[in-house]
């Protein structure tokens, strides 16, 4: 257990926690720096983000297993999931735009990178992001997130217990992008809050927290790299963890979220 732990209670309640300064200025510059030169590879191989002026892409990376040993070594991912059994990197780049662009890029639950969609929701444990460049100021391409949507998913999934995810889709996936196209009916109607993240500061989110990209409307390239654990429990809990969002979380996170 780390020494601080105080962000458990804010973890719980709104579905993310922002911690500030956990990866090296140093592993952040070098990550910044890889993505500038592969860039013009990576534009032809990525999946486009919400907003249609970026993408995601999985690098293999020594840098990013830099930046993963810095997570571990802070205890975070030790405190807010406990053990894991499978992490997958990804990079988010989101270019300034050309034009102005309201609004946002849609909601959405993420998935992990599987070729069989159906049979993964939900998809995995904990995401963790870094600030690498940019996402630090208002419309600046940044991640936005829905407060508490993590804790409306379990109620509305109590609510229908028939229900999955894969049900409340409203859409295939989108044909040419292959990213979801999510409508949840415990949608909220309210505007994202910005996640504003510095060099090195980290975001970490429960995989059933809703959340899109912001409009970069700055001159900056905005560059995010996000690790998703899967807890070892994970897959056998199936679609009983949308009705049980917290069953294999370490206790002191259970405690927090049963009182
Ligand atoms: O912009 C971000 O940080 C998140 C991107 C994202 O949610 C996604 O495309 O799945
Ligand atoms: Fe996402």
């Amino acid at each position: 257990m780390s020494k601080n732990n105080t962000y458990v209670s804010e973890f719980v309640r709104d579905g993310y926690v922002v911690i500030r300064n956990v990866v090296s200025r140093a592993v952040v510059d070098q990550i910044a720096k890889r993505t500038d030169d592969e860039y013009a590879y990576w534009k032809e191989r990525m999946f486009p983000t919400e907003t249609n002026s970026g993408g995601i892409f999985r690098p293999n990376w020594n840098e990013l297993r830099a930046a993963l040993q810095c997570i571990e070594q802070s205890g975070v991912v030790n405190d807010l999931l406990g053990e894991t059994s499978e992490c997958f990197a990804t990079n988010v780049v989101l270019e300034p735009q050309k034009e102005n662009r309201w609004p946002l890029g849609r909601m959405h639950i993420d998935r992990p990178p599987t070729t069989d969609p159906a049979s993964q929701w939900p998809s995995f444990s904990l995401s963790v992001g870094i600030g690498i460049r940019g996402g630090n100021k208002t419309l600046s391409g940044s991640l936005g997130v829905f407060p508490g949507s993590h804790r409306a998913c379990e109620s509305f999934f109590r609510e229908n217990p028939g229900k999955t995810l894969w049900d409340c889709l409203t859409g295939y996936y989108h044909p040419t992008t292959e990213r979801p196209v999510v409508d949840l009916p415990f949608a909220t109607h309210s505007l994202p809050v910005e996640v504003l993240l510095e060099p090195g500061d980290i975001v970490c989110s429960h995989s059933l927290l809703s959340h899109t990209s912001m409009p970069n409307m700055t001159n900056t390239r905005r560059i995010s790299s996000y690790f998703a654990f899967i807890h070892s429990r994970h897959s056998s809990l199936g679609n009983r963890f949308l009705r049980s969002i917290w069953d294999y979380f370490p206790q002191p996170i259970k405690e927090c979220a049963h009182t």
